[in-house]
């Protein structure tokens, strides 16, 4: 192996506001607009002298409703804690981020940001594909849809019509007590029995749901993810026992070590892989390994990504393991125009695979500068200005 040999150079970090389609309302809220913390790093090898470019995208909602990050945090954590290190460190390459980070507690949608930004660099610099360097075979993959709570049933079946139609091969559809079996029974008889059909309840039950929650299992449904809050682990392996349908976890997956531990303990039936929850890709890699070895079926999550987490994930989610369709729909189920002018799409309810160099975008830079609201430059020796 040769020695890593990558410089952080400099670092940008942009805030872009880019609204919803539609609103996208889950048991912890509704969101209207994605406000997205990007990092760019540039980095330069020593041995040619040319810098290169490389991006990641934060997943961090505006407030800590999914995961105790939120975008401000994750900015500041990165300006003061994470980069100082990442600056100090001398020569390095993306599987060094992560080790480099780990004695600061959390944060890994801040730490999963910036290894991913320079893992998009190293890919550049050396012409590889995020996929080639992954692995990954599968030239395509199964496309699926998180569907929103609504209002009224009819507007629900209404928009799982339009999903159906626009070819998506797995429905998805967040529930929460009071908006849960009656909308089942409404999707499942909508879809008929033969489309691959799920739930998410975000932490919205508690313990003592599982006689309720198992009111789904004459639904046929793949499984039912994240049912009660993300640090019960036994009350999720309680209702593994309780109920038919597979239990998933999401929210309470955030290390490989954490993930044994679910699994070990009977709570994890399933997993939602997501880069940005578990501190980076190469982690992720590691919980799809140890699930496979488990024969724990995964699937990747979606976090309303753009173009590039999107592109990125569509690479992850064509490793062997990823056995379920993931929530990698097109650009367009959330925006009317991507910051990349090679946004997923889809084509017979799959995306194809990103071939490009790096994690597989190509920036749209004038949109990009558009959808702009902040950019601050971060120099090596930690000064901060405004761009
Ligand atoms: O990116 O397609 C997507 C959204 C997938 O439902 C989705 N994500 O809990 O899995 C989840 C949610 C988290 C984000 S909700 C704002
Ligand atoms: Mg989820």
């Amino acid at each position: 192996m040769n020695a890593p040999r990558w410089t952080i150079e400099h670092v940008e970090l942009r805030r872009i506001a880019m609204p919803l389609v539609a609103p996208f309302r889950t048991s912890f809220g509704s969101q209207t607009e994605r406000d997205i913390l990007l990092v760019r790093v540039e980095l330069s090898d020593g041995d040619r002298g040319d810098a290169v470019e490389g991006w990641g995208e934060c997943v961090a909602l505006s407030e800590p409703s999914y995961s105790p990050e939120y975008v401000d945090g994750a900015q500041h954590v990165m300006i003061h804690h994470l980069l100082p290190r990442l600056f100090s460190a001398g020569p390095l390459e993306a599987a060094d981020v992560a080790p480099l980070l780990a004695k600061l507690h959390g944060h890994p949608m801040a730490k999963a940001a910036l290894e991913m930004a320079v893992l998009d660099a190293q890919l550049r610099a050396t012409d590889q594909s995020f996929a080639a360097f992954l692995g990954a075979e599968r030239t395509t993959i199964p496309s699926g849809v998180s569907v929103g709570i609504h209002d009224s049933t009819d507007e629900l079946l209404a928009a799982v019509q339009g999903y159906v139609d626009d070819g998506y091969v797995r429905i998805k559809l967040k529930i929460e007590p009071g908006s849960d079996i009656e909308q089942v029974a409404a999707v499942r008889d909508l879809i008929g029995p033969d489309t691959p059909f799920q739930v998410d309840a975000n932490t919205a039950y508690r313990r003592t749901d599982g006689a309720h929650l198992s009111r789904l299992d004459e639904f046929d449904l793949l499984l039912i993810e994240q049912p009660l809050p993300e640090d019960d682990i036994i009350g999720h392996a309680r209702l593994a026992a309780e109920v038919d349908t597979p239990i998933c976890l999401d929210e309470s997956l955030v290390s490989a070590a954490g993930t044994a531990d679910a699994i070990e303990l009977g709570a994890c039936e399933i997993a939602n892989i997501k880069p940005g929850r578990v501190g980076g890709y190469l982690e992720a890699v590691r919980i799809h390994d140890l699930c496979v070895a488990r024969k724990i079926p995964v699937w990747c999550g979606g976090m309303l990504e753009t173009g590039i987490g999107r592109a990125a994930n569509a690479a992850l989610a064509a490793l062997p393991g990823f056995t379920l369709p993931g929530d990698i729909s097109a650009s367009t189920r959330f925006y009317a125009r991507d910051i990349v002018t090679d946004p997923i799409t889809i084509t017979d309810g799959h995306v194809a695979v990103p071939t490009t160099a790096g994690l597989g975008f190509d920036l749209d830079r004038p949109f990009l500068d558009e959808v702009t609201t902040g950019r601050l430059a971060i120099d090596r020796r930690g000064t901060v200005s405004t761009l």
